[in-house]
């Protein structure tokens, strides 16, 4: 367009000096010049002119008193109960002298299965209970991706990646196959692990009694059952005193609902560390003869559920504001 513009002009200018006689052409050629510079000039302050009436009119008009009083404060949200209580429990082990790591959801059957001592035969393998990210994949294959079952494949990477002494926490989400009352099919944990020359059972103990203390009060004692964990020898359950009730009598004269009147509530499973688990790092300075290390997980729901008294895992996850305002 442009071009074609220059053009018009230029063949204007042509047919111009050709009508004149010679002599008459610098003359109005300069005339002509003048002309067009005085239009110029006029056109720019003209534009300025428009300009700043423009910015005027919208200075005006965008005014702002700021004198008035503020709009009220939208709706604020808040954290969720999840998250509350996965930073309740990360803050007592930070406390502790823990450190807080992070892992990948994704994961090798390697790091989820083999590393943590599960046998081949275990049935947590099964399609029935882990996710596989594409079924057709062979489920012994170390390489194979999944889902975590657990946090506990970033414990075996922490270990890779550095050597003792290691104090972790590891939480996350996990997901298995489940769906119900109490169990989603995908949930949070929390795992801890403490790699060191003179770990005992009584450390893991004393730390698991600080912890219970801490979140569910200062008069809390614990103990620990037998259990079985493919990645600990030995492995416990670890249950809290009741906070409900008194001997198992809940202050209404009832037998207490939380805990079924045992005075002991399960919390989360535990043990010590089994050399074969080392046997995976040995070469990152974790030899079975020289560390000893106590490993705990819990699920951060069962800790929501049962600090605050929600009476259905589900609830955590239907999102009615109406239930998550209350905490
Ligand atoms: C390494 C070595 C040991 C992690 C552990 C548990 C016991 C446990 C469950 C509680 C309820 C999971 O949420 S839940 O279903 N976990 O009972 N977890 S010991 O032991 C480890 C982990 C990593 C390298």
């Amino acid at each position: 367009m442009t071009e074609r513009i220059a053009q018009i002009k230029q063949e204007a200018q042509a047919a111009i000096a050709a009508s004149l006689p010679a002599e008459e052409r610098a003359a109005t050629g300069k005339a002509a010049n003048e002309a067009r510079k005085a239009l110029e000039t006029a056109i720019a302050i003209r534009e300025e002119e428009l300009a700043q009436g423009e910015l005027d009119r919208r200075l005006q008009q965008d005014r702002v008193d700021v004198t008035l009083p503020a709009d009220p404060l939208p709706q604020l949200g808040r954290l969720h109960l999840i998250t509350k209580t996965r930073r309740e429990i990360e803050d007592v082990f930070i406390g502790l002298g823990f450190n807080v790591a992070e892992g990948p959801e994704v994961e090798r059957v390697y790091y989820n299965f083999d590393a943590l001592n599960h046998a081949q035969t275990h049935p947590s393998r099964l399609m029935t209970d882990t996710f596989y990210i594409k079924p057709t994949d062979d489920i012994f294959d170390p390489q194979t991706l999944l889902l975590r079952v657990h946090t506990s494949p970033m414990q075996v990477r922490a270990m890779e990646g550095q050597p003792p002494p290691l104090y972790i926490i590891v939480p996350g989400r996990v997901y298995r196959p489940d769906s119900d009352a109490t169990h989603t099919p995908q949930f949070h944990q929390i795992e801890g692990l403490a790699v060191d020359d003179d770990v005992t059972l009584a450390d893991l103990k004393g730390t698991l009694l600080a912890f219970a203390r801490a979140v569910f009060g200062e008069q809390r004692e614990v103990r620990l059952r037998p259990h079985f964990f493919p990645f600990t020898e030995p492995s416990v359950e670890v249950d809290v005193s009741c906070f409900n009730c008194v001997d198992g009598i809940d202050k209404n004269g009832n037998r207490c609902s939380l805990c079924k009147g045992s005075t002991w509530i399960e919390i989360l499973g535990a043990g010590m560390v089994d050399p074969n688990v080392f046997e995976y790092v040995r070469d990152r300075g974790y030899d079975p003869e020289k560390v000893q290390g106590f490993a705990f997980g819990m699920g951060i729901e069962r800790i929501a559920m049962l600090k605050h008294g929600v009476p259905d895992l589900r609830m955590l996850y239907d999102n009615d504001v109406r239930f998550l305002e209350q905490f």
